[in-house]
């Protein structure tokens, strides 16, 4: 009898003991002292003659082989909903779990993990695999999330066992290779060592993307001996010093400057050097979505995510240095409008998104950390000469970027005021950013409204002090990120603000922050609808059939979801929002969770994302 797959290879009597243990769910560590004879080599023959050498290898089974080298690459937890065959092992070798109520989640959460660190923690999750893939079915979703938006989060599964391929309808390799920067079958057990090197050497290098490693056999032993494990600490390139230079004389002879930053500026932690060149070029910032927060937003050259003054700044620049982001504008990032017209220098980590959707004029490949370093010291020693280093001529670039803003936000901050009820959306969002430590806190959007509503006026002051996710963009996934950011920065207030529909996704997980005592703020604009994007779904909106559930005069969902244990609290009157945060955020430094359902109006957002053909 063997193990379906996998020839185990130690003796006779050791396989025995290792079977029965395995099935009783015990660790599955053997050691073999092997007295072996070994010849001497010696021609001379002399004493020696031969020798006895004592070797010592360690029987360990695939599952707890994994488990170990999570736990030298420094992994403290892992998300999970079950079955997965590799859960037993962390629950025997001491690694938490973090139960989900369903697998979409699991992933969820340890991506969110992931990109809140911006990959120096890694998230791990497990889900079912193999023949039953049910898990990885509803996985599925997370997975392709996490894959759009480019977040480097660890993935193991069962994997089909030898034998069983072609039992099911649906074909787990072929499916994950679609929505992973790399997906490994780990078909023999002495591999466990190498594919998981393989797996955090994708995990901590280059582009940043989901990786998975699907087990078909986790008793399955090898010696843990025979290759030892040594944390992988992950490669960055620098960019070539003539491409650098090119760059620079070009932003240095520009007219109108701009630049683009994208989410390979958090990942690289290279927001002080992101600041540093911009003050030094004096050149205005916008960022992307998923970078909001990359630049300081109370920095004088900081444009805006989203707003007329982005499409502004977007059209009048004749030199755009983009700089980690792939430049591939979907329904929640800017096109860059008459892209033919203008200079593009693109700095990206590698060559996928260079020449995409716009002709790069000039690239510059490699780390955004390592890029922005080289380019401001290019521009420093062309300078030298000139102004001393000081920069570009100073112009009222500041002066300039602060008018666009103020004309733009005017209309925004004066509803950030406004009394009236139903409450305005943006009354809310004022007032959490006077409740909330701006240098110590955590917000995320979801789809819909909260997110171009919140990209537009939400002041981020520390890179992660918000999460702007999805390039495609999945509901319910702010529940999850305000998790991980818990779990990331036990110390920071941590707040979700959704709509309808994200809170329907997120009802069956709430559970969750209760059993783990996680103190998180889920913020509802409660407007009776799903109003989707643009002008909403209502009235004479873009989908004027599909936005009415019901609403907060049918349903009280503050007693819901009290029901369940959470501190609630209904609000609708303007003046009762900042003391309802506070109460919420304070019960929160206990570990109990708060929902507050704001009871708001049917508010419109302004302005679009800007588009390619936009002039
Ligand atoms: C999984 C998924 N399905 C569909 C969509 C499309 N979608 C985007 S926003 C939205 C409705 C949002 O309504 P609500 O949560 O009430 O937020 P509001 O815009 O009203 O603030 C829908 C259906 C999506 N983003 N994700
Ligand atoms: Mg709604």
């Amino acid at each position: 009898m063997r193990e379906s797959g996998f020839p185990l290879r130690d003796s006779g009597d050791s396989r025995i003991a290792a079977r029965s243990a395995a099935a009783q769910g015990a660790p599955l560590i053997i050691v073999c002292l092997s007295i072996c004879m070994l010849q001497c080599a010696d021609t001379e023959g002399d004493d020696l003659g031969s020798m006895q050498r004592e070797t010592t290898s360690m029987t360990i089974d695939v599952a707890t082989g994994i488990v170990r080298i999570l736990k030298q690459e420094g992994v403290g937890w892992v998300s999970t909903f079950p079955v997965c065959r590799v859960n037993n092992a962390l629950g025997r070798e001491g690694v938490p779990m973090l139960m989900m109520r369903d697998d979409r989640y699991a992933v969820a959460v340890a991506d969110a993990f992931s990109r809140i660190n911006a990959g120096t923690r890694i998230g791990v999750c497990t889900f079912q695999g193999g023949v039953n893939a049910a898990g990885m079915q509803y996985a599925y979703a997370g997975m392709a999330q996490a894959f759009e938006d480019g977040s480097p989060v660890l993935c193991i599964t069962d994997g089909v066992p030898a034998g069983a391929s072609g039992n099911s309808q649906y074909d787990v390799a072929s499916a994950m290779k679609t929505v992973s920067k790399w997906f490994g079958y780990l078909d023999k057990p002495e591999r466990t060592p190498e594919l998981m090197r393989r797996a955090f050497t994708m995990l901590r290098s280059g582009r940043p993307g989901p990786v998975i490693l699907a087990i078909p056999n986790a008793t399955a032993t090898y010696d843990e001996t025979a290759d030892p494990y040594h944390p992988v600490k992950g490669w960055k390139s620098a960019p070539d010093p003539a491409d650098v230079k090119i760059a620079v004389t070009q932003l240095l002879g520009a007219r109108n400057p701009l630049i683009y930053a994208g989410e390979g500026v958090i990942y690289a932690g290279a927001s002080d050097e992101l600041k540093a060149l911009a003050e030094l070029v004096n050149a205005p910032v916008i960022t992307t979505l998923k970078a909001k927060g990359a630049f300081p937003e109370d920095h004088p050259l900081f444009v805006g995510v989203r707003g007329d003054q982005v499409a502004h700044y977007l059209n009048q620049s004749d030199v755009i240095l983009a700089v980690g982001s792939s430049l591939s504008p979907g329904r929640f990032s800017h096109g860059i409008p008459d892209a033919a017209k203008k200079t593009i220098i693109h700095c990206n980590i590698d060559e996928l998104h260079i020449n995409k959707m716009y002709p790069t004029a000039y690239a510059v490949i490699g780390d955004a950390r390592l890029t922005l370093q080289a380019l401001r010291q290019e521009v420093s020693d062309r300078m030298s000469g000139a102004t001393g280093g000081a920069g570009r001529a100073a112009g009222n670039v500041a002066a300039e970027v602060k008018s666009a803003r103020d004309q733009a936000l005017a209309r925004y901050r004066q509803v950030m005021n406004s009394g009236e009820t139903p409450i305005n959306p943006y009354r809310v969002y004022g007032d959490l950013m006077q409740v909330l430590d701006l240098k110590n806190s955590f917000v995320t959007h979801e789809s819909g409204n909260t997110r171009d509503q919140l990209s537009t006026v939400f002041d981020t002051l520390i890179p992660r002090g918000f999460l702007g996710w999805g390039n495609v963009s999945t509901l319910g996934f702010s529940l999850a990120a305000a998790i991980a950011a818990k779990k990331a920065f036990p110390q920071r207030a941590s707040v979700a603000v959704t709509g309808e529909a994200g809170l329907g996704y997120m009802l069956g997980n709430l559970e969750v922050l209760l059993r783990e005592k996680l103190g998180v703020t889920v913020v509802h604009i409660s407007n009776g609808g799903f109003a989707g994007y643009g002008p909403g779904f209502w009235g004479a909106g873009h989908d004027p059939f599909t936005h009415r559930v019901l609403g907060p005069d049918e349903v009280d969902m503050s007693k819901v979801i009290g029901a369940l244990g959470f501190h609630t609290e209904r609000v609708s009157e303007p003046a009762e929002i900042i003391p309802a945060l506070r109460r919420a955020l304070e019960i929160n430094n206990s570990g109990r969770p708060a929902y507050l359902e704001f009871i708001c109006c049917q508010y419109p957002v302004y302005g679009q994302w800007v588009g390619r053909g936009e002039g």
